[in-house]
């Protein structure tokens, strides 16, 4: 241990001097590095901690280097305080649960500051609240901080994490620095994201993306820990601020809140770095495609959390010669390059996915990368050192299993074994379709982008937008099932544009003419599409089986984006469907084709007036023309059926 910073305080404890060398004693109290050398980093990076480590108090700071050795450190202390327990029956896995008021994201309490209000959320229609995002000024996120970090960290470490958003050095790929105190997020960040050392290289003098993360529990505690999980879910805080690219998050240990490389660098902030330098930063999975004849194209495609993203980014196809691989599951950043192409890279580095419904059937390739280096939070545990949830087997495993809640649990209980917002954090490079193009430093060229959501009525299997305008609406339109992902309740039919709702970074309206501008002449503009994998019959089951079988689907998208595809649609009121063979069904068994394209009047007028009523109430002045126009079109066609 080196002593080798002085924080010097008068006795009544107001800081005076921070960062200077020791050069006295007296009632100085001594700012300990246990790892790494502060010296060594750029200034501004040092500056940063310094000032940070003077507002949260931690006992030591460790700088990390991503390391082998440091992980399996950082594991071995958190085995110790029960933490987190191994998983004997795979390889290098872990098991942790939560306080069970720490288990998804908390939207409510998530905010962007801005000097303007309108900067970060349309201004509703008068009498209407916002919906798209919450906006704190710059006054009261000081006070906010104020109110919560002062002496957060003590007794605790804090940890430095240098990590790249994307391959380090790709012409695509961000910098961030991320301070926490929870041990959880070093090892959660480490497999999410590129922990290096050759990123304060990166970064020198440059910008870069500050995170500052507590989980609010300094120590002695005040009141005992919940499964060891430390937490202050009454106030949890996860705050943005462009102007300064900084992040501030508090209270929260769990997935987006704490995890900042992913919704809230690689989304919010990821989005107004976007808009500024003209790219996007998306909540899209990145799947490449390769048909029976070899020809390979990349998609990305657009659900709500909790939607389908990392099973279809991970699919087996159904269909006999075609292959998927995946290059990312939650999200992409992409730019046009000089040719006009669209490029994608993803972004993270793993995976942080859904646990309930994962099953050798429905995403095999998500079940064997989850078999080594990875942390489950949330699943329920069995008797014999593995991990269980609803949809995992069609069976119930053998042995004894105990929920997430730490109750025995059977098939015969009432609450669920797994939390539904339950997880697996697991590198991507274990993925056994990991795209070979998956690291590339200038990204995949994306051919197609596919919106889609949780819609058990009235909305077709896939259809496809006229045209790059119209494509925009049709993302601007998205509606979804709520889900667990975030503290939503029930199953509400809710609003989830581009499925961006709780990740727009800056207004929506200036969001849609950013999408809208990037129809440029000379550039080779994707086609759009919009699925839904989730319509119900008349007997409240899927009509569609999903999963392997949106290869089908997958397949028709593929060809459209080529000349052979020219003759496969035919015109609807809401887009181009698929002529009636286009879709290959062989093999697919009993499935009502009609039933999962049929276009009902009745619900498709509800649906433009829902749309209208949202945009109006909901962004209404920032709307751009050409959206309000694609409605006003869509309505027109709609009332012809
Ligand atoms: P986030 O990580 O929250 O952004 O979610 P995601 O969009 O990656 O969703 P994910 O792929 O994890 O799927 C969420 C849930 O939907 C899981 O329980 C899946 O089993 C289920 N699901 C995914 N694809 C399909 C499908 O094609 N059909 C049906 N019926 N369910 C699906
Ligand atoms: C989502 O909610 O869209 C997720 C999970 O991908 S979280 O990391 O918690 O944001
Ligand atoms: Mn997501």
């Amino acid at each position: 241990v080196k002593f080798r910073y002085i924080r010097l305080t008068k006795p009544n404890s107001l800081l005076l001097n921070v960062g200077r060398k020791a050069t006295s004693i007296g009632f100085a109290r001594s700012l300990k590095v246990v790892h790494g050398d502060l010296d060594k980093l750029p200034s501004q990076i040092k500056s940063f901690i310094l000032e940070k480590e003077k507002l949260c108090l931690p006992d030591e700071i460790h700088i990390c280097d991503g390391s082998e050795n440091e992980n399996k450190s950082l594991l071995t202390q958190m085995q110790k305080d029960g933490e987190i327990k191994p998983l004997p029956k795979y390889d290098n896995c872990w098991y942790a649960r939560t306080d069970p008021k720490d288990v998804a994201r908390v939207e409510s309490k998530t905010v962007i500051t801005t000097p303007t209000e309108r900067e970060t959320i349309p201004k509703p229609r008068p009498g209407v609240k916002g919906t798209l995002g919450h906006w704190m000024s710059p006054d009261d996120l000081e006070t906010a901080i104020g109110d919560r970090f002062p002496g957060c960290m003590k007794g605790r470490t804090m940890y430095v994490i240098p990590f790249s958003m994307g391959p380090v050095g790709g012409s695509i790929s961000k910098y961030g620095v991320q301070l926490t105190d929870s041990r959880y997020v070093v090892a959660s960040m480490r497999v999410m994201t590129r922990i290096t050392p050759k990123v304060f290289d990166l970064i020198g003098e440059d910008t870069f993306v500050k995170c500052l993360h507590s989980v609010g529990c300094p120590l002695p505690l005040k009141a005992p820990l919940v499964n060891n999980w430390p937490c202050d879910p009454s106030r949890v805080l996860v705050t943005h601020n462009p102007a300064k690219t900084e992040i501030v998050s508090y209270g929260s240990g769990y997935g987006g809140n704490s995890l900042l490389g992913k919704k809230c660098f690689a989304l919010r902030i990821g989005s107004t770095i976007a808009h500024r330098e003209g790219w996007l930063a998306e909540h899209m999975l990145i799947l490449g495609i390769t048909s029976p004849s070899g020809e390979k194209k990349y998609i990305a495609a657009a659900f709500p959390s909790a939607c389908g993203k990392t099973n279809l980014a991970m699919m087996e196809p159904t269909l006999p010669g075609w292959k998927v691989e995946c290059v990312g599951d939650d999200i992409a950043w992409m730019k046009f390059d000089t040719e006009g192409r669209l490029r994608a890279i993803n972004p993270e580095n793993g995976f942080f996915g859904v646990a309930p419904g994962t099953s050798m059937k429905t995403n095999p390739n998500a079940l064997k990368t989850c078999m080594s280096n990875t942390v489950f939070t949330n699943v329920a545990e069995t008797s014999d050192g593995g991990v269980y949830w609803e949809g995992m087997d069609e069976t119930p495993p053998n042995g004894t299993v105990t929920s997430w809640l730490n109750e025995p649990w059977t098939t015969e209980s009432t609450k669920p074994a797994a939390h539904p917002n339950s997880r697996f954090c697991c590198p991507a490079s274990q993925c056994p379709t990991i795209d070979p193009n998956w690291e590339s430093h200038d990204g995949v060229p994306i051919d197609a982008i596919i919106f889609g959501g949780r819609r058990p009525k009235g909305v077709p299997l896939v259809y496809e937008s006229f045209n790059w305008q119209h494509g925009v609406f049709i993302g601007a339109a998205m509606r979804s099932e709520s889900t667990a992902a975030a503290e939503h309740k029930g199953k509400a039919i809710m609003h989830d544009p581009f499925a961006m709702r709780p990740f727009f970074g800056y207004n929506f309206g200036h969001y849609l003419q950013h999408w809208l501008n990037m129809d440029q002449a000379g550039r080779n503009m994707p086609k759009i599409f919009h699925v839904n994998w989730f319509r119900k019959g008349e007997d409240n089951k899927f009509m569609w089986p999903g999963f392997g079988e949106n290869s089908r689907v997958l397949e028709w998208i593929f060809k459209r984006t080529s000349s052979e595809g020219n003759n496969l649609v035919r015109e609807s009121p809401i887009g181009y469907l698929p002529t009636p063979d286009a879709i290959n069904t062989s093999g697919l068994g009993e499935v009502d084709m009609n039933g999962l394209f049929s276009i009902p009047k009745d619900f498709w007028l509800d649906e433009t007036e829902a749309i209208r009523k949202y945009f109006d109430d909901q962004v209404n002045d920032d709307l751009p023309p050409k959206v309000a126009q694609e409605l006003s079109d869509l309505k027109s066609r709609v009332q012809k059926i």
